[in-house]
């Protein structure tokens, strides 16, 4: 596609909005022929788009099974992207396990926090979504992780971060945790007793490597 980069930008943004995974995935791949940097792809066309989805929901003007449509084109555009963010000839740095918590569904935040924990050289461990406590205590004892990172987006699986804390300390196990998603703040993660809270993908790569001594 030629013209601006905006209207090549806002044409990603339009893609999912109108569920077109396969237009989204060419588009992605065209803009970064055209040398976009990915960041500016990702928070000013994909996100930007869930967001508006969101707000959309949020004014009853779509519903699950549209945020579901878009949520599929949204992810179609971050595969492309996926290579080069995981792009790293680091040595592993560290092992993480990443999940988003007990009854809550929402993964693409979390899946982007991994794939930039792989480009910054981390070993991801990804549990998935609806990932109960007890999950979360297995992957220690299989993975023994130096950082367990949940995600929630739902004000209601909130909760169920600090269920698995308590778990994971009950049990014995002192690594880091992390904790991210939309409704989740510094106040919330020192209200639970994580050891830190990551607004964005970015953000949580910086904690992640502080938490592990490496930044
Ligand atoms: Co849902 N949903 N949803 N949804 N959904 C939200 C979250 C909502 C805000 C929409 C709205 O009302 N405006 C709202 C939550 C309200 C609330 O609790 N406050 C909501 C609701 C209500 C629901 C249902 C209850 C709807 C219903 O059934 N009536 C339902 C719940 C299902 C369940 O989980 N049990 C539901 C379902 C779904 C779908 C399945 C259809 C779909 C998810 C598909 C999927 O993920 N595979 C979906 C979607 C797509 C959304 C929105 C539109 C987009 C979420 C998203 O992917 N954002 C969302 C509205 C919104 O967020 N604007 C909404 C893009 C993503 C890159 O951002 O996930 O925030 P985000 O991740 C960021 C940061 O938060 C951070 O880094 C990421 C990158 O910068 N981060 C971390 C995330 N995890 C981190 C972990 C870290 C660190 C940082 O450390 C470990």
């Amino acid at each position: 596609m030629t013209g601006s980069l905006d209207e090549r930008l806002d044409a990603i943004f339009e893609a999912v909005l109108d569920y077109e995974d396969e237009k989204t995935e060419r588009l992605v791949r065209e803009e970064l022929a055209h040398g976009t940097d990915l960041q500016v792809i990702l928070n000013d066309a994909l996100i930007s788009a869930m967001d508006e989805v969101g707000d959309l929901f949020s004014e009853g003007a779509l519903f699950v099974p549209e945020m579901l449509m878009a949520a599929r084109a949204m992810k179609a555009g971050l595969e492309v992207l996926r290579p080069l963010l995981a792009d790293t000839d680091s040595k592993p740095v560290g092992t993480i396990v990443l999940g988003t918590v007990h009854r809550d569904l929402h993964d693409i935040g979390k899946n982007l926090v991994g794939m930039m924990l792989e480009g910054a050289g981390f070993t991801v461990v990804n549990l998935g979504v609806d990932v109960p406590p007890e999950n979360f205590l297995e992957a220690v004892h299989e993975h023994h992780p130096d950082v367990i990172g949940m995600s929630a987006l739902l004000t209601t699986t909130m909760p169920n971060m600090g269920k698995t804390i308590q778990l994971l300390r009950k049990e014995g196990w002192n690594g880091h945790i992390m904790i991210g998603g939309a409704p989740v703040n510094q106040e919330f993660a020192d209200a639970i007793g994580a050891d830190g809270f990551a607004a964005d993908a970015p953000g949580a790569v910086e904690l992640a490597r502080r938490m592990i001594g490496a930044a």
